[in-house]
């Protein structure tokens, strides 16, 4: 199976730039794509583990994922639908970045793989340059209508948490250039962060460019709840914060109706084997071979 068709079989994908460009990068070429991670906190939870999968699905077909860690990012604050961030001091940006590339290093490894940080760039950017540099390629009604803004609209938001998209956009130009980086992944929450990228790059490098942003859709449980919530919080990834035992519960638990996203999802296995097991969990749901395999 082509990669393409291999994520949308997965459900990995909800909105596309341009698909036909997507598919050529990803089913024909070998390239770079990058997904970003803001240092907000000392581990990744659960919900991390579905974009931290997919690029080791894209790392096994081949093209080289660029793990971008926030540390830029994470002391501005990606606004969140409730209510303002609380500022990051430089110190623990800086030292959760460190934790949370150890942690996606014992799953992307070393070998064909490129770890930035965004903190390297953005530093060096002064108020002039990016006023004069970035800020004029984005008008206030662009920015305004991103839905990200629109929803803080009525609590409020700071200029530091407008701004954050526009850091952002400046990263896949950066990656764009400089790595050669072709691709934006990221939950369907970083859609309208990916699309300002992408507008900056046709700013920047002219229509004929060829990045592409795609997103996949935020992991829900069938029941509607929060998937990686348990009764405790949050679901870390880190041992310390969260047991194996406990993660391995909230797994093998997993309602029958989950499953088959759980596999496709979190899994590495191939079609076959996932639809093998979705029969399993038709024919033989006691056994819960389907929920032993995702724990
Ligand atoms: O150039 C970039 C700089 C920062 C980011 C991405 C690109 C981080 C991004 N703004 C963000 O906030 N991501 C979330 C995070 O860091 O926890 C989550 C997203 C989720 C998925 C995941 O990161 O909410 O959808 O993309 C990897």
């Amino acid at each position: 199976m082509k990669l393409y068709d291999d994520l949308i079989w997965r459900g990995l994908i909800k909105d596309v730039s341009n698909e036909e460009q997507a598919k050529k990068h990803l089913n024909d070429n070998q390239v770079k794509f990058y997904c970003g991670f803001d240092p907000t906190g000392q581990s990744l939870t659960v919900g991390h583990l579905v974009q931290i999968v997919r690029m080791l699905l894209l790392q096994k077909y081949g093209h080289t994922p660029i793990v971008l860690i926030g540390g830029a990012t994470g002391l501005i604050g990606d606004p969140r639908q409730t209510s303002e961030r609380k500022l990051l001091t430089l110190d623990e940006s800086l030292a959760n970045a460190e934790k949370i590339k150890k942690q996606i290093e014992k799953f992307l490894g070393h070998e064909k793989v490129v770890y930035v940080n965004n903190y390297d760039w953005i530093k060096n950017i002064d108020t002039i340059g990016f006023l004069r540099d970035y800020g004029k390629n984005f008008s206030i009604n662009y920015m305004l209508n991103k839905d990200t803004v629109q929803r803080r609209l009525d609590v409020g938001i700071s200029y530091t948490e407008f701004s954050y998209m526009i850091i952002q956009a400046i990263d896949f130009l950066e990656l764009y250039k400089t790595q050669d980086c072709k691709i934006q992944f990221g939950g369907s929450d970083q859609w309208g962060n990916i699309t300002t990228g992408l507008e900056l790059i046709r700013k920047v490098a002219g229509d004929k460019n060829d990045a592409v942003g795609l997103s996949s859709p935020l992991l829900l449980k069938a029941d509607g709840t929060k998937f990686g919530k348990s009764e405790s919080g949050a679901l870390w990834i880190d041992e310390n914060l969260t047991s194996p035992y406990e993660l391995y519960q909230y797994f093998v638990n997993a309602s029958d109706k989950d499953v088959s996203n759980y596999l496709r999802t979190l899994t590495l296995l191939s079609k076959d084997e996932i639809e093998a097991l979705e029969k399993e969990t038709i024919d033989n749901p006691h056994l819960r071979l389907g929920q032993k395999k995702v724990a």
